[in-house]
């Protein structure tokens, strides 16, 4: 193939299109109807009502979907006993069936073709595609060895992708949600508690007296059952503080709303130690049992005085003095919350250490209304060969970054380029289940990336942007349609949910379970996927933990009694830390072994040049990232995404609400699309803000194409966390641009 054969696929590709087809008659008659819980209500003890859990986002509600025999899904509704839901899914999940009924769907596997001088695809069968990647995977393995090909993947179609790459003997495996994500967080927490966050986070929130959301945005970011607690939370009394250069939606909720200078987090974070310490503030008894390093840490937080914090953050010191003593009089039962998105300004982990420190000066971690003791119950492994053991991996293309723990996305996109220092070169990519185009930041880079790979594979349910760079696409069905590992997540109690199909899939489209065993035994590992149907793994599971798949069709979710001891440390006991030194690190000697800061530091980060505001952006309550933007359902609720502008600022550039301007970033990148203006106090003059996963630029996303702007295209600066590698992208700046300045928009 030649060097431009990469090129992004754009237009009327063969047989791809396909017949219009009438709107159904669930997405006439709008989401609104399911949210009321309207929708054929009368009619639902005829149906019938499947067990599943949702994967609109990641916080895997388990649901009940109830479907006729004509294969229409006329609703899904919480499932009751629910840890993850409690019986309400949030507007996206009662959505979800949009993912099913959305006639812009992949119907065929597509390979990549010349015809006629033209790059296209073109449909062919399964069994061809699969031949074609099998054989490619083969040459792959025997040229250069089966490290080289990459797995890039996101939520449950990941896990059988994982389980193939495994038993194949490649273990170069990444997912934006560790480096794009959590990563920072989970390291820093890590490094001082020893012991991840994790998902669902441990945060006691409904039996919380003081919530601090640095950032967060919960209320916008939907996360189902921390929604939930917070509401009862304020229901309940608990003061709420919200660090925000925003007004969110939690800062609305809040007694207090911290407008912080952005990037500037740390200093306040280090301010709040100083007011705790100097004040006597902090929680004695706990620190002297459990904590380490604490006198180094009192000579070190002197420098940060309220009053220098004011010179940086713009908060005013009294604010700080009095929001310190809240947290301090509600403590134990008080959480600041490590946050989910934290890959920010590149210091990122040392920011997440500030915050687990201060958790660990209140005393809330193993305290009720702070963090419990979290537990899940393991689902045991399905019996296949020992995998080989792969030459190199994940941990080897990140070895930069010493306390990464998962594969660092970035590290595996840039080693796809070729370059002489790359002792890890990647040459192939299967992608399943993140749409890397729209979820990682530095577009040249990714571009350059895919240019230069021998092969690539996308397994998705939609014509996403990252489809049109794939040699093949693999339409998979959606969750709806097909049987997926059991739920199995940490929380207060463990808890297990089963998902299997409500319905047929939809056009020639097939679940990642299939696709994963049908590549396994064409590569001759079928005594990896010893079943005919991924039913026979989950019954077999289910059997070992005592239940069975009969159960579980009928309960959706099942509770197991904790086993690893009570939620919360009792006054005085001893416990061990899974730490260096077996106690809560204030001061990290693990850091400071590898040359990094032992204690958190504040850092000072690049500002606007004059006529640029800083690109902040966040969730929609109504879409996750740019995977829901087409769903027939949430795209009736929110079609585009708006630019928020400070009146002042509005006032300096003349512009009006609902006008459309375009952006410019401070390296020429201008956005494809427009975006219109929103006129709010509620964002600071110094940044503008928009709600991720907008302006999407693959024409067969009907509904999606061309509205909004991505926030995406526009972060060419990252500054990379040195400690895990994670990608900060806060630090990009636009200016506002009243003319369409490409005047044909790129497509
Ligand atoms: N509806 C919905 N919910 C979701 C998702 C979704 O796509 N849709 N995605 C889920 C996922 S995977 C994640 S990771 C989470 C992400 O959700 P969060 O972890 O809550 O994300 P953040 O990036 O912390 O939150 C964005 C907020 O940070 C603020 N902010 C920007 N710059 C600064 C700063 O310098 N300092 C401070 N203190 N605040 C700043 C913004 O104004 C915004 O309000 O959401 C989850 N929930
Ligand atoms: N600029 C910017 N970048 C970000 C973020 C941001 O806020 N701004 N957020 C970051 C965060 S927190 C995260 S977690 C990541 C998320 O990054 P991604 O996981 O890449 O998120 P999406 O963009 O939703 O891509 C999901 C893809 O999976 C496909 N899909 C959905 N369901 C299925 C299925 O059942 N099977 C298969 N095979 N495919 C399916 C969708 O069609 C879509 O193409 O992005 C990160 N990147
Ligand atoms: S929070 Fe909403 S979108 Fe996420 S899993 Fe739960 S119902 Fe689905
Ligand atoms: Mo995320």
């Amino acid at each position: 193939m030649g060097t431009s054969r990469r090129k992004f696929i754009k237009i009327s590709a063969l047989g791809f299109g396909g017949v219009a087809v009438a709107a159904s008659t669930m997405e006439s008659l709008g989401v609104n109807a399911y949210l009321e819980g309207l929708a054929l209500e009368n009619s639902l003890e005829k149906l019938k009502q499947t067990a599943t859990y949702c994967e609109v986002c990641f916080w895997k509600c388990a649901g009940w979907v109830h479907s006729d025999n004509d294969g229409n899904i006329h609703k899904i509704i919480g499932n009751d006993i629910d840890p993850h839901c409690n019986g309400r899914l949030c507007p996206r999940g009662t959505g979800g069936v949009g993912m099913y009924t959305d006639t812009d769907r992949l119907k065929k596997p597509l390979v990549r073709k010349v015809v006629n001088g033209e790059e296209t695809f073109v449909e062919t069968s399964w069994d061809e595609a699969l031949t074609l990647i099998a054989t490619k995977m083969k040459d792959i393995k025997s040229v250069y060895g089966a490290e080289s090909f990459g797995l890039l993947k996101h939520g449950s179609p990941g896990s059988h992708f994982e389980h193939l790459f495994k038993a194949y003997g490649s273990d170069s495996i990444a997912e934006p949600a560790y480096a794009q994500c959590r990563g920072p967080r989970e390291t820093g927490f890590g490094l001082t508690f020893g012991s991840w966050v994790g998902s669902p986070e441990p945060t006691d929130i409904r039996d919380t007296k003081c919530l601090v959301l640095i950032g967060s945005h919960i209320g916008e970011n939907m996360h189902n059952s921390q929604v939930q607690e917070m509401s009862d939370a304020i229901d309940n009394g608990a003061t709420i503080i919200t660090v925000d250069p925003r007004l969110s939606t939690a800062a609305s909720k809040s007694q207090h709303w911290l407008a912080i200078k952005p990037s500037t987090d740390i200093a306040l974070l280090l301010a709040w130690m100083n007011v705790l310490i100097n004040e006597n503030l902090y929680d004695k008894e706990y620190v002297e049992k459990y904590a380490f390093g604490f006198d180094e840490l009192k000579a070190h937080v002197q420098q940060y005085t309220p009053e220098w914090a004011y010179g940086v953050t713009t908060i005013k010191p009294e604010e700080i003095r009095k929001t310190a003593r809240i947290m301090a009089a509600a403590a134990p039962a008080t959480i600041i919350h490590p946050g989910r998105h934290v890959t920010w300004y590149g210091d990122d982990t040392q920011r997440a250490r500030a915050m687990a420190i201060l958790n660990g000066l209140l005393g809330s971690w193993g305290r009720r209304g702070g963090f419990y003791f979290k537990e899940k119950i393991s689902i045991p492994k399905y019996p296949h060969p020992p995998y080989p053991t792969p030459k190199w991996g994940w941990e080897e293309i990140g070895e930069k970054y010493p306390f990464a723990e998962m594969g660092i996305t970035n590290e595996l996109i840039q080693a796809s380029i070729p370059s002489e220092e790359n002792e890890y070169p990647i040459k192939a990519w299967l992608v399943a289940g993140t749409n890397l185009n729209n979820s990682i930041p530095n577009k040249k880079l990714l571009e350059e990336a895919i240019e230069a790979l021998d092969f690539m594979v996308v397994v998705d349910t939609m014509p996403m942007e990252i489809t049109g760079y794939a040699d093949v696409v693999l339409p998979e069905c959606t969750y709806l349609e097909r049987y997926d590992g059991i739920r199995s997540a940490t929380n207060r109690e463990p808890s297990i949910a089963l998902r299997m199909p409500a319905v047929e899939p939809k056009y020639d489209s097939k679940p990642a379970w299939w696709i994963a065993k049908q590549l396994g035994e064409r590569l001759g590992l079928q005594d990896f996927f010893k079943y005919e149907d991924f039913k026979e793994v989950i019954a077999w599971q289910l059997k070992q933990m005592g239940t069975s798949l009969e159960e579980m069709e009928k309960i959706g979710v099942k509770k197991f009694p904790r086993e690893s001891g009570p939620m919360y440390l009792d006054e005085g006991q001893d416990h061990e830390f899974y730490t260096d030194s077996g106690k809560i690190e204030f001061y990290s000697t693990a850091l400071e072994s590898q040359g990094f800061d032992p204690m958190p530091k504040y850092t000072r980060h690049p500002e606007p040049e004059p006529g640029y505001y800083r690109l902040n952006y966040g969730r929609s309550p109504m879409h996750t990232f740019s995977r829901t933007v087409n769903n027939p359902n949430l795209n009736d609720l929110k079609s585009e995404n708006d630019l928020w502008i400070n009146p002042k600022v509005a006032r300096i550039l003349n512009l009006k609400k609902g006008q459309y301007v375009w952006l410019e970033n401070q390296d020429g990148v201008q956005s494809s699309f427009p975006i219109r203006v929103r006129v709010t106090e509620r964002i600071r003059w110094d940044s503008v803000y928009m709600v991720h996963g907008f302006g999407h630029n693959n024409k067969k996303l009907g509904r999606a194409h061309g509205k909004g702007a991505s926030d995406t295209q526009l972060i060419s600066q990252v500054a990379i966390d040195p400690i895990m590698g994670g990608t900060g992208m806060r630090g990009n700046f636009v200016k506002i641009l009243t003319e369409n300045p490409a005047k044909t928009v790129e497509v």
